[in-house]
Order: C-alpha cells, then sequence, then structure tokens
C-alpha cells in the first residue's frame, strides 16, 4: 500500500482491535537476593493500579518491534513510508498532551524548605493521598510494562539504574531509544544494585469492550517526586518530559538530590569533545535553558577550518570529581529526544542526518508521501500537509503545521559525528563548562570566569530576557541558573552551595574553566549581532586557546574578555561596530542587574551561600571604581 493510502486516524474513534495475550508476558529468569523487592514492588503497583496483563520487558529487538507493530494496529502510531523513513513512525498527541508541565510538577521533600523557593513544594502524605485514589485501577484493560533501565553504561563507575512501570507502549518504545533497557539491568538489580522506582500511568482506565484513543491521557496531570525516598509518580500525561521518567524526572530532579548526597552533580548540559587542528581533543560542557539550541552545540560542525566537534549528549551530563583531581562527565542517556521545528539544514544539517530513519516523531506534521516536516526542516513548506492535529495544511494556513513543541526521539548512536567512545562507562574529563542563556543585553559574547567561585555566580545568574528591552537597560529576566531552574529536586540555594563544595574537590590546575556565553545579543535596531551556529566555533576556538595559555585576556569588571584581535574571524562579516556592541559593557545598565541579582538571591534568604552575596557585592565593586 502507498503511504498516501495510509488514512490518518482521528484521534477519537480508534477502536482498539484486542491484541492476543503478550508473548512477552513472563517473569524474568533473573535471580539473585535483590529480585524479591523489585518483584514484590511491582506486585504492590499491580495491586493498585489493575492492569489486565504485566509485561517484563527485556530490551530485545523483537520485543520493541512488536511493540510498534501494536501501536500501529491500534492507531497510536502511524508507520512513515520507509522509502523516505524508514523504520519510523509518528505519533499525534493529544491537544492537550503536548509539553513538560511545570505548574504540575511537584517536589514531596518531607521539608517545604528543602525543595526550596523556586520549585513546587508538597507535603508527601498530602500527595500520597491525592495519588492513591487516582492510580487505583487506573491501568485496567492496558498492560503494565515493567522496564529496568540504566542511565549511562550498565555497572558504569557513574551510572545509576532505576525502573519504570508504565501502561503507555509509546513510554516503553521511547525509554528503549532513551536510555539502555533490558536483563542486563535486572540482573544488576538482581544482584543487589540500589535503584529508584518510577511510576507512570497514562490515568485513562479501559472499561470491558471501551473503545480506546490513539493518545490516552487524563485531564488531571501530576508529576510528582519524592527526593527523600527517592521516587517518581508521574499521572495523567503521555507526553515525553512526563512520560519518559528517566530523562527529567530521575536524571535531573531525582539525580540531583542523590549527586548531593553522594559529591557529584547532575546538569542540563550538553557534552562535545572538540579537536583542534593539531588533533588535541578537549572536552566542554555546556548548561543553556530548555530551547537556546544544546541540540545545535552539541553537534556544531565548525565553520573554522580543521576544527572538528564530536557529539558526547545534547541535554544531560552527569559530573563527578576523579581521583585525579578533574571533573568526569558521562552523558546518561542513549538517545536524543530534540525539538523538531527549526531543526533543519542550514541550522543543525547533523540532526537532520541522525534523523534518517529509526526514529520517534510526535506532532510533527505528515507530508503526502508519508514522510514528515516541520517549521525549518527546509525553507520553504510543502503545499500539502497534514498538520500535527489531524488535519489539511497548506501555507496560507496561518497555523504551524507542526506543533512548535514537536520532537524527534533517535538513537545517539545513529548521529553522524557521535564520538566512537560516546557510551565509554569513566567518561570524559571537562576542560571547560559553558552557561548561557538568551540575553538581547548586557551579556558578552564570551565571558571567562577569573575563578571557580566567580563561575559558580555567572551560573547562578543564568537568565533569558522575556521581553525587548530599550536601549541601556535590561528586559524582563526570566532566571534559569545553570539551567535548571525546573530540574533541580532540591533548595536551589543548596545546590548553588553544592557547586562551591565540588570546586574544593577538584585540583585547581585540573578543574574545568568556566565561561558565559551568549549567542544572541541584539543591537539597538533589534538585530542579532552575532551569526551563532557553526560561527560559535570561533568562540570555543578563543576558549580553548585560553584553556592552553595562548591568548591572553582583557581584565573587565564582569570577567575576563577576549581581545577582538584574538578572535578568529577569517571568512565572516562581523562589522567593526557590532564587535564592539557584542562586548560593550554598558555600567548603568549592569548595575541596574546587579540589583536584580540581588532581588533574585533574596528569595532564598539565609540559605544563600555568602560566597555568593560576596560574588555580587566586588562586581558592584569594580563596577563602580574600574575605570
Ligand atoms: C527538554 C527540555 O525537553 O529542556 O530537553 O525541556
Ligand atoms: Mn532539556
Amino acid at each position: 500500500m502507498a503511504i498516501a493510502d495510509i488514512p490518518t486516524t482521528p484521534r477519537a474513534t480508534v477502536r482498539v482491535a484486542r491484541q492476543p495475550a503478550p508473548r512477552f508476558g513472563a517473569r524474568p529468569q533473573v535471580s539473585g537476593p535483590g529480585m524479591a523487592a523489585l518483584t514484590a514492588w511491582v506486585d504492590e503497583i499491580a495491586a493498585l493500579t489493575r492492569p489486565d496483563r504485566v509485561h517484563w520487558v527485556d530490551g530485545s529487538r523483537a520485543e520493541n518491534d512488536a511493540l510498534l507493530r501494536e501501536q500501529v494496529a491500534e492507531g497510536k502510531l502511524l508507520k512513515l513510508n520507509p522509502e523516505w523513513r524508514p523504520g519510523s513512525y509518528l505519533a499525534r498527541s493529544h491537544p492537550g498532551d503536548v509539553a513538560r508541565l511545570e505548574s504540575r510538577t511537584y517536589i514531596a521533600s518531607e521539608r517545604e524548605d528543602d525543595a526550596g523557593p523556586t520549585n513546587n513544594w508538597i507535603a508527601p502524605d498530602e500527595i500520597r493521598a491525592t495519588l492513591t485514589p487516582l492510580f487505583e485501577g487506573s491501568m485496567r484493560g492496558r498492560t503494565m510494562y515493567v522496564v529496568p533501565f540504566s542511565m549511562g553504561a550498565v555497572g558504569g563507575p557513574l551510572s545509576h539504574i532505576g525502573v519504570q512501570v508504565t501502561d503507555s507502549a509509546y513510554a516503553v518504545t521511547s525509554i528503549g531509544v532513551m536510555t539502555r533497557v533490558g536483563t542486563e539491568v535486572l540482573q544488576r538489580i538482581a544482584d543487589g544494585d540500589d535503584w529508584v522506582k518510577t511510576v507512570h500511568s497514562v490515568g485513562a482506565p479501559l472499561a470491558p469492550g471501551q473503545a480506546d484513543t490513539a493518545w490516552p491521557c487524563n485531564d488531571e496531570k501530576y508529576i510528582v517526586h519524592f527526593p527523600d525516598t527517592l521516587e517518581v509518580w508521574s499521572f495523567g500525561s503521555g507526553y515525553g518530559g512526563n512520560a519518559i521518567l528517566a530523562k527529567k524526572c530521575f536524571a535531573l530532579r531525582i539525580a540531583s538530590v542523590i549527586g548531593r548526597n553522594e559529591g557529584w552533580l547532575a546538569e542540563h548540559m550538553l557534552l562535545i569533545r572538540v579537536i583542534d587542528p593539531a588533533g588535541r581533543a578537549y572536552h566542554v560542557a555546556a548548561a543553556f535553558p530548555s530551547a537556546c539550541g544544546k541540540t545545535n552545540l552539541a553537534m556544531l560542525r565548525p565553520t573554522i577550518p580543521g576544527w572538528r566537534v564530536e557529539t558526547l549528549g545534547d541535554d544531560i551530563a552527569w559530573l563527578r570529581p576523579g581521583e585525579d583531581g578533574r571533573l568526569w562527565a558521562i552523558n546518561p542517556e542513549a538517545g536524543f529526544f530534540g525539538v523538531a521545528p527549526g531543526t533543519g539544514e542550514s541550522t543543525n544539517v547533523t540532526a537532520v542526518e541522525t534523523l534518517w530513519g529509526n526514529t520517534i516523531f510526535t506532532n510533527v506534521a505528515l507530508r503526502p508521501d508519508g514522510d514528515v516536516w516541520w517549521e525549518g526542516l527546509t525553507d520553504e513548506a510543502p503545499p500539502h500537509l497534514t498538520d500535527w492535529e489531524g488535519n489539511p495544511w497548506t501555507p496560507d494556513s496561518g497555523r504551524p503545521a507542526a506543533h512548535p513543541n514537536s520532537r524527534f526521539t533517535v538513537s545517539a548512536a545513529q548521529c553522524p559525528q557521535i564520538a566512537a567512545d560516546w557510551d565509554a562507562p569513566e567518561g570524559v574529563p571537562l576542560d571547560a563548562i559553558l552557561f548561557g542563556g538568551r540575553r538581547a543585553t548586557n551579556v558578552p559574547l564570551v565571558v571567562e570566569a577569573t575563578d571557580w567561585t566567580h563561575g559558580v555566580f555567572l551560573g547562578s545568574t543564568i537568565s533569558s530576557e522575556k521581553t525587548a528591552a530599550a536601549e541601556g537597560t535590561v528586559g524582563e529576566l526570566r532566571r534559569d541558573p545553570f539551567a535548571m531552574l525546573p530540574f533541580c529536586g532540591y533548595n536551589m540555594a543548596d545546590y548553588f552551595g553544592h557547586w562551591l563544595k565540588i570546586g574544593h574537590e577538584l585540583r585547581f590546575d585540573r578543574a574545568p574553566r568556566i565561561f558565559q556565553v551568549n549567542w544572541f545579543r541584539k543591537g539597538a535596531d533589534g538585530r542579532f549581532l552575532w551569526p551563532g551556529f557553526g560561527e560559535n566555533s570561533r568562540v570555543i576556538d578563543w576558549i580553548i586557546r585560553r584553556i592552553d595559555g595562548e591568548v591572553p585576556a582583557v581584565d573587565t569588571p564582569i570577567g575576563r574578555l577576549p581581545r577582538i584581535d584574538d578572535l578568529d574571524l577569517d571568512g565572516i562579516e562581523v562589522p567593526e561596530a557590532d564587535l564592539d556592541e557584542l562586548f560593550a559593557i554598558d555600567r548603568d545598565s549592569w548595575l541596574a542587574e546587579a540589583d536584580l541579582t540581588e532581588e533574585f538571591y533574596a528569595s532564598f534568604g539565609a540559605r544563600l551561600p555568602a560566597a555568593l552575596h560576596a560574588e555580587l557585592a566586588s562586581l558592584r565593586y569594580r563596577l563602580k571604581t574600574t575605570a
């Protein structure tokens, strides 16, 4: 059948063909002292949620294929045209279930102060009382999958294990891409490794004979983290960040708590290896708020001759001080769950190539030939599409064809510039950490921190401008310290303190150097001053020459800046006036920003580390006294 003939499935009317009893339902043949606790927990969740079947996921190719086939048969996935996009599928979510839900995301620590002012806190007893009736019978008529997964290579020194139970096959196939799933992980649990409990239900039980929908979910949604017992309970949403609990819920919120307890850091950072023309390799981690180009930087293709970038990770990095005094990093994930719109030949050709096949797309548009499309994939939109909601679309429709938060889920191994050793268990030693936001004003293209504490200060002040600013002022700032605002599982003030403490664990001459970058500064006329994308390699080149001590920097009140002549600008035209503006420091505007930082710091009260107050005070002093 031609793909054009595959009917697009109207959401609410899909009848689920009852599947035969699953072929892979048996309890796993794994034994060891740790299994009893796991099976007891699985039995407890099943007794609460009452699924029709329990399926222990073994992570095999055959199982994955069967789950995909099943979802296609149920109208939950559309198989794309294998001629254009082999092994690939399109999911269309419920229109009310398209993104992470920060307002429904909770940290249920025993003490409110441990969640801090930036999190939604709720008392554990109160939320358990709310969740219990919601989960009671919530999986009726469905299969409950038990998914053992490892973040980081199985058994690696920086890796951690979790188990997700879920009634969503879409979540299972996504977790299979994003993590290492299967019996090997189960064996570690059986052998007694610690593991984190994560429970997910779409909250849409089926009465006998009741028609299912293509994207079951519930109007009521909760994503709840219990940092004291290391558990996640997520109800009502099938969407990635709320349903793939290994990712934001475990690898950031819960892992940040484990990291605080054990002396390491779980960070919202991409990870790359940069190779200079002489073949020397450097490792860089970079924290940017969501939707500020992390995936693009992770897959950078340098425009300066002789330089190469190898991808190690695009969203999360776990950092641990090594015995050698360096900071070691792994990407705990195994895939990319990236935003599709804006990913195209001119912005991220590596991502486009990565998506050649074996990809699960969610909420992108469908072409008549059975391939996918989204805004930014090509300069011109195809004349006819089916939009993300399943409706006919033309360029004159006056609305986006793909949802702005539409996604691709694809294995990291498929990236053409992935580092050969990207899943090495011990990770890589970091040479530099970058912090960046989307700042139209004030923040220069690149600033080097004077030391680790100053770097922590820079990380704590990351922000993006919500509103356009008038010249010489600062727009309304959305604070996103360390790009972790929605992802830190404990009090952010303690987290800043933890970063300071980690600095003391590193050898001062081996700690990564910290830089702040800003690709988004605008001129008075509202134009971006810097071309960005592949040209950002010019900034990385300077950073690396700083690390190697090859170029001096200019000390300024806000940190160390490049001399313009030290930037490699061969082959691009950036007017001199724009370069001046890219690095301009307006004292009044910076003093105004310091006032905003003080206000922000005040929200943490006495818990904010004194060292950060001292950094702010010395910034002000330098702004007022340096000529
Ligand atoms: C993401 C996010 O999905 O940061 O990576 O929101
Ligand atoms: Mn992210």
